[in-house]
């Protein structure tokens, strides 16, 4: 289904609040993942609000759709869309990475409500995400398993193992986004190891590939749609973004990858984003 103009808009103002949240919560713990939040968040807010059918009232249902953000440390970012879709209290996210908070640094698929895998170790998400596609065909379920990768996340050998078992099991019930900020933990994909040609190394792997703009919920949207009319082959969406998209002094920057924002950065931050809210 394509994306209504008002739909479009509500989910634009959602990712702006989203933004905002994520800098007061970060800030408050002095702690956490700023850059690659920033850098998923339409893609996030595009599935659990638009694309994907899942919820708190189907969870436990084995049709729903099933979302994996195997770039575990992008978790404040997946914490914000499952309160909002009322998984668990929005208050819970004052605790964020506290001791015996149900929402720690990384998802935990055990404790958190909506976690649908754990995820952390870079890499370790895919395979278990392919799993749950190839299982739900088996089982004639009709659902779609989105798996959302970083691209520092791709130098991990199991990925490619994965893909090509996608292929082999011809998972096209598997739509992988891959969140291409060609930046990394400290440093650019370029500068710790060339990657070259990604759409054509996973058409090599017998992927379809499909390209969008990872900040623009149209382009998501659509590049959703394509990936679901591919049949026979996994359909990958390399969603060009911005890593710390939203906040000028992070973006594109490794250093916000995982630091501390200090009252200053805060200050121009929430300037930037319009203030709270
Ligand atoms: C197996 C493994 N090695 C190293 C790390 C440490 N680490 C966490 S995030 C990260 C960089 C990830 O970069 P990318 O996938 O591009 O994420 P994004 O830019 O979207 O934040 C690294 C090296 C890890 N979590 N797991
Ligand atoms: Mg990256």
């Amino acid at each position: 289904m394509s994306l209504t103009f008002d739909k479009k808009e509500k989910l634009e103002a959602q990712c702006l609040q989203f933004r905002k949240s994520l800098i007061e919560i970060l800030h408050r713990i002095q702690t956490g993942h700023p850059g690659g939040s920033l850098s998923v968040c339409e893609i996030l807010v595009t599935l659990y609000f638009d694309a994907a059918n899942i919820s708190p009232a189907n969870i436990n249902d084995r049709d729903r759709d099933k979302i994996v953000l195997c770039k575990g440390h992008a978790a404040p970012m997946l914490y914000l869309c499952l309160a909002e879709k009322g998984f668990f209290p929005k208050e819970e996210l004052n605790t964020l990475r506290q001791i015996d908070s149900r929402l720690q640094g990384h998802p935990c698929s055990k404790d958190t409500p909506g976690v649908e895998v754990s995820t952390g170790p870079l890499g370790a998400g895919y395979p278990v995400a392919l799993g749950m596609a190839i299982s739900d065909a088996a089982d004639g379920v009709n659902a779609y398993t989105y798996a959302i990768l970083g691209d520092g996340e791709i130098n991990e050998g199991v990925v490619w193992e994965t893909c090509q078992n996608a292929s082999k099991f011809k998972a096209d019930r598997l739509i992988t986004i891959l969140d291409w900020n060609k930046v990394q933990l400290d440093g650019t994909a370029e500068e710790i190891m060339p990657q070259r040609d990604i759409p054509g190394k996973f058409k090599a792997f017998g992927y379809n590939t499909i390209a969008c703009d990872g900040h623009n919920i149209a382009s998501i949207s659509a590049a959703i749609n394509l990936a679901k009319s591919c049949k026979g082959m996994p359909s990958i969406i390399l969603a060009n973004t911005v890593k710390g998209k939203g906040v000028s002094f992070m973006e594109g920057k490794s250093a916000w990858h995982g630091k501390a924002i200090s009252d200053e950065d805060y200050r121009i931050a929430m300037k930037e984003l319009g203030g709270v809210s």
